[in-house]
């Protein structure tokens, strides 16, 4: 059965790396498909990896009984220090005192009512980014990617913790947006055949690089910890919840080191793949008039000229569909990995009624750009922007596994709630406030791949609609 997955033919020692050569690492992977199918066994420095990229195999490989998720080498850059806790989104799947614990104290922390409570916060931070469009008018030529992270980041430190960044008063992001940057483009170049062969120079200093901003990230989140301790609040916040939140099954609290490991990967995994759904988002709907006028309509129906109100949430229909087909297009997380279980006595498992095999030892990477993409599911018009066919009534009725770009079972996001009302409120009070046009007409997408995916090059003018003052 092993032999049926296609090996695409290689260089001695170096394998497929020129194979999936691309500035976009995930099209390189995309090509692998075309060439080969489904499913394809390629190998890296003599690391073997399967993929696959359809709905049908993706479904088994998703199926909890048989595999579970394992922090991918992509990964290894943004890991934590060995002697330090591991966050939830980098622990391996068997770590007890790390994953088990965080997971169980943090579920409700991220649960509906919770962030149903964050609803003010950020309206805060969204009205900041209205007011900044507003004042600095049309002549201003929005830097999309930027200004939605200034949001994003913004929002999820003061929901965490009730920190101010600040961003949209500073022309410069952040420093602790550099470091994740720096760490971020570090893991997805190690895809890259240049970063590959120089790492191997003795004088090659990323890795120091990389050390140096983890320790930065981790010191920022430490002080945010000890700061919290010093100056206790009742606020209902994320911090708290960690600080003071028992696990019902162990009765344990988390040590300082895991909450902020926690706090570190809220931050980066909280705000990147929030700030390229948004860019992506605007950038679909100003491709595709008639998608942009229907969000514009349902606005101005559920929540008119007024203050948007947490009731008015559960109406945005469209902009739900707007977000979900734009997050099956372009997976701002593009790829997750899985393994069988520990616990899972077979060492083979067959794919396809046998025609696939996977061993113990396979790491299989889902290609969620492929297969959400796959015309098996979406028709022929799999490539198109089409938002009507994620509407509630269809959306509904999609095979289980069609649609993952918040990845499965018990590993997927925790923050999928959170950035959904971050999402829609963004795009409400945007849409509610202005009129938008590309800055460039000619504009066509250009993705960037640091690990998440986001556009790159994209500009927008902003005009008040009449009406908004
Ligand atoms: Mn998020 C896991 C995508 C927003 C915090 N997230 C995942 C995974 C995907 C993902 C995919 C699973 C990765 C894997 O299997 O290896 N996340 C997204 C996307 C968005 C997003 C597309 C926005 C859009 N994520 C957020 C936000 C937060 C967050 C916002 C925090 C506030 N995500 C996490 C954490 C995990 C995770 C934490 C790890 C969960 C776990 O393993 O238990």
């Amino acid at each position: 059965a092993r032999d049926n997955i296609p090996v695409p033919r290689g260089l001695p020692i170096l394998g497929n790396i020129l194979d999936i050569q691309d500035e976009v690492p995930i099209y390189g992977l995309e090509r692998l498909f075309d060439i080969h199918g489904p499913i394809v066994n390629f190998n890296i420095l003599g690391r073997q990896r399967l993929m696959v990229g359809n709905v049908a195999l993706l479904s088994e490989i998703c199926d909890e009984k048989r595999f579970w998720k394992t922090p991918s080498d992509a990964l290894d850059s943004l890991r934590d220090n060995p002697d330090d806790a591991a966050g939830l989104f980098t622990a391996s799947s068997e770590n007890e005192m790390d994953w088990q614990l965080a997971h169980r104290i943090l579920t409700p922390a991220f649960g509906p009512l919770s962030i149903q409570q964050m609803f003010d916060e950020m309206y805060d931070i969204s009205t900041q980014m209205v007011l900044k469009f507003a004042r600095l008018g049309p002549s201003y030529r929005i830097p999309v990617t930027s200004d939605f992270t200034r949001l994003t980041l913004d929002t999820i430190a003061l929901c965490a913790m009730d920190h101010r960044f600040n961003s949209f008063y500073q022309d410069d992001l952040d420093p602790f947006v550099d470091a994740m940057n720096n760490t971020l483009s570090a893991s997805s170049d190690r895809l890259k055949f240049g970063s590959m062969v120089r790492k191997m120079l003795p004088w090659d200093k990323s890795n120091e690089m990389i050390k140096k901003d983890n320790d930065y990230m981790r010191k920022v989140a430490m002080e945010l910890v000890q700061i919290r301790r010093e100056n206790p609040t009742e606020k209902r916040d994320l911090l708290n919840a960690m600080i003071n939140g028992v696990d019902p099954k162990t009765g344990q609290k988390m040590s300082d080191k895991l909450i902020s490991a926690n706090m570190t990967t809220f931050l980066i995994a909280g705000h990147e793949t929030t700030s390229g759904l948004l860019s992506f988002a605007f950038l679909f709907l100003l491709k595709n008039p008639s998608a942009y006028f229907k969000a514009q309509a349902e606005v101005d129906r559920v929540i008119g000229r007024g203050k948007m109100e947490p009731t008015h949430l559960k109406d945005l229909k469209y902009i739900d569909a707007i977000l979900r087909e734009t997050l099956r297009l372009c997976p701002t997380a593009p790829a997750f990995v899985r393994s069988i279980r520990k616990d899972n006595p077979n060492d083979v498992e067959e794919l396809a009624g046998g025609k696939y095999a996977v061993h113990r030892d396979d790491k299989v990477l889902c290609v969620i750009t492929k297969a959400q993409r796959d015309p098996a599911v979406y028709g022929e018009d799999a490539n198109e922007f089409r938002p009507e066919r994620m509407l509630d009534e269809n959306f509904n009725k999609l095979p289980q596994h069609a649609w993952k770009p918040f990845g499965t079972g018990v590993r997927a996001c925790i923050g999928r709630a959170f950035a959904w009302q971050e999402a829609q409120m963004a795009v409400a009070m945007l849409l509610q406030s202005f009129n938008f046009r590309l800055d460039d007409p000619a504009y066509e997408m250009k993705v960037k791949q640091t690990l998440t995916i986001k556009p790159e090059g994209f500009y927008m003018r902003a005009t008040l609609r009449e009406g908004i003052s």
